[in-house]
């Protein structure tokens, strides 16, 4: 891919970022830095320790293509795992080499035709190219509920978990029930003395299945044919595919096939009917992200557990008061209420050609031609940016795809035929008109919910078409939409 001895900078040591590495080096790079503000590896799988936490994207889906994993435990490989994964790929492919941990990028700008990038610690860089793998789910929210301060136990975000503080004996509130909240009750049901579940809005449960892999198959899966073969990787694409296909039509099979398991799930695992409707969601199943969960009705339903459905008003020093009136006496709450997920790589301060500032070309609604790239800010391109493709399916195999495509961008630099290269502004602009209408005719927008799917506007911010659909544009740019100089 090599002609041009060019210095990419690669932003971010998570998994995609040490995807981007790796290909870089493979491909000859070797002027390469990854910056890492942590000092480990991993991402979200290293800022997320909290019990219970798992993959909901079965194991060997959640896997690079190039470094399968015979080891995995169990079908969905607990965070744990995951992490420990990152760490072997890290070790594996050598990239401490190239790796700066430590280092927060706080501002890139280009100036003369290159990157000029800059550290909190003061470290300035230089770079042809910009690989922005800063994740998505990243920055924790943390809602400012009245009183919040005047707490006397403990209280952390979920993304953040205190594990000096002993939960055993104690009586913990969690609040919120995405995948977090639900993994965090199933972890502790019967664990704590008393466990209270404040839930805003129901939320769709879909049963799963969270089997362990005995040791022979784990042997047996270190012959890629047999882990081929028992995997199905074809077979799992398909079903991703009829997942989104679900998404942008719920008269579909796979909507269908998903609402049933749904509605099955709530009438037989719930046996208390009071409890089972509080339960029950009054949107449709796929609006919000979908939640996987083997045991959270279980674990609801254990004595010691407690389900709160009135709305929180304040936090006292000794609990959390809800809109009744009721006092409910904690010793500690945990925060499982989601991320900012309009952030992205800010708060880097990105400026662009001639002095334009990414903020204000992002204050309506963060966009990206095809999520990879954007007008005016050349050779910087983005891995799982900003309404590209997040759903219950692997991001590993979404962030390859796009690798596909920006390594085709920086084969074109690379070979000469462009010193910069973005997107032309009216080719972000009609992709965001039809992203736009496809991403009103799906469950997201129709479904009769809000989540983080939906950007300031209330529009769903994520690739509205099927699982295909993305992987035939990643095949190869449309080079009519770029703009070379
Ligand atoms: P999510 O899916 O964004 O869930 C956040 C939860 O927190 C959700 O249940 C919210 O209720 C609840 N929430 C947020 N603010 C409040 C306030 N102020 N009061 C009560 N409840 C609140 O985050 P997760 O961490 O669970 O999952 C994020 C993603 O990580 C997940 O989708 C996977 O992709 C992995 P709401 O539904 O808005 O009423």
């Amino acid at each position: 891919m090599k002609d041009r001895n060019l210095r990419v900078v690669v932003l971010g040591a998570g998994m995609a970022g040490m995807l981007a590495t790796i290909k870089l080096r493979e491909a000859g790079f070797d002027q390469l830095a990854l910056y890492e503000k942590a000092d480990n590896v991993g991402g979200t799988w290293r800022e997320n320790t909290y019990p219970g936490l798992t993959c909901d994207v079965p194991s060997h889906h959640y896997t690079y293509t190039f470094e399968r994993n015979p080891g995995w435990t169990r079908h969905l490989p607990p965070g744990v795992e995951v992490q420990g994964y990152f760490q072997h790929v890290f070790a594996k492919y050598g990239l401490a080499e190239v790796t700066r941990f430590g280092e927060e990028v706080t501002e890139a700008c280009f100036d003369n035709g290159r990157w000029h990038l800059r550290c909190r610690s003061g470290l300035e860089d230089e770079a042809d190219i910009v690989i922005a793998a800063t994740g998505v789910l990243h920055h924790p929210r943390l809602p400012a509920i009245d009183g919040i301060d005047s707490f006397r136990g403990a209280l952390f975000h979920s993304a953040r978990w205190d594990h000096s503080v002993t939960l055993e004996g104690k009586r913990v509130g969690v609040i919120g029930n995405g995948s977090t909240g639900v993994q965090i009750i199933s972890a502790l049901a019967g664990k704590v003395e008393h466990l209270v579940h404040f839930q805003r809005t129901a939320q769709w449960i879909m049963p799963v299945e969270n089997g362990h892999f005995s040791p022979e198959e784990r042997q047996a899966f270190e012959d890629p044919a047999v882990l081929e073969e028992a995997m199905d990787f074809a077979g799992y694409n398909a079903s991703v595919d009829a997942y989104t296909q679900a998404i942008i039509d719920e008269e579909s099979e796979g909507a269908k096939g998903i609402a049933a398991a749904c509605f099955g799930n709530l009438e037989q695992s719930v046996t208390d009917p009071d409890l089972r409707e509080k339960l029950r969601p009054d949107h449709k199943p796929l609006c919000k992200r979908l939640v996987f969960s083997p045991d959270y009705y279980q674990a609801i339903q254990h004595p010691q557990s407690q389900l709160v459905t009135e709305d929180i008003a304040s936090i006292e020093e000794d609990g959390i008061r809800t809109q009744d009136g009721v006092l409910h006496e904690l010793d500690v709450i945990v925060f499982a209420t989601g991320f900012d997920a309009s952030a992205f790589m800010r708060p880097i301060t990105v400026t662009g050609r001639d002095g334009k500032s990414l903020d204000a070309f992002w204050a309506d609604h963060p966009k990206a031609y095809y999520a990879i790239s954007m007008p005016d800010f050349p050779n910087f391109f983005m891995l799982n940016g900003p309404n590209g493709p997040v759903g219950n399916f692997s991001l590993i195999d979404i962030a390859e795809h796009q690798w596909h495509y920006i390594a085709q961008l920086i084969e074109k630099i690379s070979a000469g035929d462009a010193d910069e290269l973005c997107c032309k502004a009216e080719a972000l602009r009609d992709f965001e008109q039809r992203r736009t209408e496809a991403a009103r005719e799906t469950v997201w927008f129709k479904g009769g919910c809000t989540s983080w799917y939906l950007d300031s506007r209330g529009i769903p911010a994520s690739w509205p078409w099927t699982y295909s659909t993305f992987v035939d544009a990643m095949n190869e740019p449309q080079w009519a939409d770029f703009e070379l100089r």
